[in-house]
């Protein structure tokens, strides 16, 4: 008689075409306090059921993780702890979104406002009347502007550092054509960028935006954005296009409450916004998701890849 396999309940979404698994059931107990501290214990003791849950046989490299848990911060109702196919992610706007189109669709969040916990500080949801969700992320700042690194191949690259739950390298004047049809050498060049900013001053930076005009009236800029395990952003990134916002707000270039409409390299759209709080900007950013499955994975213990390909 065969092991029963691992049961790991899971609905999977898309936000602007960037999926995520939630893991509602069977997932590691990480223990109680900050989500911080349980980030900690999901690498050091459980990394290999982050694998099982993105990466291949079940996932991709794409493949964003949520994993539901108790939050800690007072009047959060959920705590998430989002993964990748390299590791863990501070905050998701993408996968945030998609969470609570998730949880709607279960009956657990209604139309209004759900604060979420995550390893970076709670964020504040609002699921709107027509299935949209708004997220003020975690405070948000340009750490650094006009910083040039030296790319082997590729000289002088300049652009900013900023935080906006994860720590983004910004560029505009990189002469790349951000088409989809251009993605390998999009990938390419961020992965180089993103090396020598590591090298050179900014270990902490593992995601990589790209900036042009978009060409779609009404839109006010076009990304690229390169995640940390080189898979590129198919939304506009709610992270990414947080510290952009932050940026703006910096340069002077975007006023408090006004609207940033960012474009992905796949043509879904954010609508962003921020306000000031002290130094830094709380960001808002508003999208929309869908859900593309509802099921359980199963870790066969007779499977020699059921922790993932790593
Ligand atoms: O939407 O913040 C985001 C995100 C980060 C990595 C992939 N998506």
């Amino acid at each position: 008689m065969p092991a029963p396999a691992q049961r790991i309940r899971v609905v999977d979404s898309h936000t602007g075409g960037e999926p995520t698994r939630l893991v509602l059931e069977g997932g590691p107990d990480l223990g109680r306090g900050p989500l911080s501290g349980r980030v900690q214990v999901f690498r050091e003791k459980f990394d290999r059921f982050r694998s099982a849950v993105v990466n291949e046989p079940r996932g991709s490299n794409v493949m964003v993780g949520a994993l539901l848990v108790e939050p800690h911060e007072p009047g959060c109702a959920f705590g998430v702890i989002f993964f990748n196919n390299v590791g863990y992610l501070g905050m998701c706007g993408h996968g945030t979104i998609g969470l609570v189109v998730a949880l709607a669709r279960l009956g657990r969040v209604v139309p209004g406002a759900v604060r979420i916990d995550t390893p970076v500080g709670p964020v504040e949801a609002e699921l709107h009347a027509d299935g949209s969700v708004s997220v003020a992320n975690v405070p948000s700042w340009r750490q650094a502007a006009g910083v040039t690194v030296t790319v082997p191949g590729l000289g002088a690259v300049r652009g900013d550092v900023a935080w906006g739950g994860n720590w983004f390298f910004l560029v505009e004047e990189h002469g790349q054509r951000l088409e989809l049809a251009n993605v390998e050498v999009l990938t390419d060049y961020a992965w180089r960028v993103r090396q020598a900013v590591n090298a050179q001053g900014f270990p902490a930076v593992d995601h990589v935006e790209l900036f042009a005009p978009s060409l779609t009236p009404g839109v006010h800029s076009r990304n690229f954005v390169l995640c940390p395990g080189k898979a590129y952003d198919r939304s506009p990134c709610g992270t990414g296009t947080s510290a952009k916002l932050a940026c703006l707000a910096a340069a002077g270039k975007l006023a408090e409450g006004t609207e940033w409409v960012q474009e992905s390299i796949v043509g879904s759209i954010f609508r962003g916004r921020y306000r000031r709080d002290g130094e830094r900007i709380v960001p808002t950013i508003t999208g929309t998701a869908h859900v593309s499955g509802e099921g359980v994975l199963l870790l066969d213990a007779a499977d020699p890849f059921r922790w993932g390909i790593r």
